[in-house]
């Protein structure tokens, strides 16, 4: 067919990034585990199958123990990392300062070196292994080719409403970018349920568009309206912080879209602000009952 003669004659886009395809050879066990920790990440949720296969046969595993370096400020970039396990420290320092400083940590399921891939940019900041760690590593290549696009799509599309979110507004800006990247879009239709009191809960949700009633029964069976949130309002991190329970039902008002982030997501990229969640908490109004 005329087809098969052009792809014969021609080397196309495709036939180009097969011949660069990067397998690196793991064994099974090993490969388990980096199948386990992609899909625990949502950096990974929207690859279709072919893409996946090409991610997982790309990466490798890297251990390093307490102290090392795994990337020096100024340096050129070659890789991106997942963390599979242990923690690290990011280290920066400021044009004209001395000193560098400590400006995040890092855990399981975090990741980082994107800046310079996406920027073409010298590495930003050090990250250092503060216990022994177990990295995921990509290659740049596969990275600019699969997975850059979409982190940059999505931190461009929640930026600025993650500055609208009043918990989020006075942290470091790249804390939000983290936040953006572990979003999850999801929506509820007119009178969804979407937390029921007593339910056992694991996810914490952002309003993004729409309204939702916040209504909480007492001991004696009566039920009333506590609240009511909206675009940028956020819930559910009672369940989270306390002991796993929901302890208001929140119901959609019209449709409602959120984004959430699982249990461990929210432990990692809302740990720097736990306190303020924890305040803000004391401050919730109680339904007590008519009488
Ligand atoms: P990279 O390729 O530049 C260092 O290599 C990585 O550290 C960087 O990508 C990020 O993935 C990660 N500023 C710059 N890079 C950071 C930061 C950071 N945190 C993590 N990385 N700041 C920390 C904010 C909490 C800003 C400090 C002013």
């Amino acid at each position: 067919s005329r087809r098969a003669a052009i792809s014969a004659s021609v080397m196309t886009e495709d036939d180009v990034e097969d011949y660069q395809r990067k397998v690196i050879r793991k064994d099974a066990p090993t490969m388990l585990r980096l199948q386990k920790a992609v899909s625990d990440n949502v950096l990974f949720q929207h690859l279709d199958s072919e893409e996946l296969t090409e991610v997982l046969d790309a990466m490798f595993l890297i251990k390093k123990q307490a102290g090392t370096e795994i990337i020096t400020q100024g340096d050129e970039g070659d890789n991106f990392y997942v963390v599979d396990a242990g923690q690290l420290e990011v280290w920066k320092k400021d044009d004209g300062a001395d000193e560098s400083k400590m400006v995040l940590e890092l855990t399981t399921g975090g990741s980082f070196g994107e800046l310079a891939l996406i920027y073409n940019q010298p590495r930003a900041a050090t990250v250092k292994a503060k216990t022994d760690v177990q990295l995921w590593a990509l290659d740049q290549d596969t990275y600019r080719r699969i997975l850059m696009g979409s982190t940059i799509r999505k931190r461009k599309m929640y930026e600025t409403f993650l500055e609208k979110v009043q918990i989020l507004a006075d942290v470091d800006k790249y804390e939000r970018l983290q936040v953006a990247d572990a979003l999850e879009p999801c929506t509820f239709a007119d009178e969804t349920n979407i937390v029921k009191q007593g339910d056992e809960g694991d996810d914490f949700f952002i309003i993004v568009e729409g309204t939702a009633v916040v209504t909480q029964s007492n001991d004696k069976g009566e039920s009333g309206q506590v609240g009511e949130l909206g675009a940028a309002d956020y819930f559910g991190e009672i369940a989270l912080l306390k002991d796993n329970k929901r302890h208001a039902t929140v119901t959609a008002k019209g449709e409602v879209k959120c984004v959430k982030l699982d249990r461990e997501t929210f432990e990692r990229v809302l740990g720097p602000i736990e306190d303020i969640l924890r305040r803000n908490m004391e401050n919730y109004q109680k339904f007590t009952g008519s009488a």
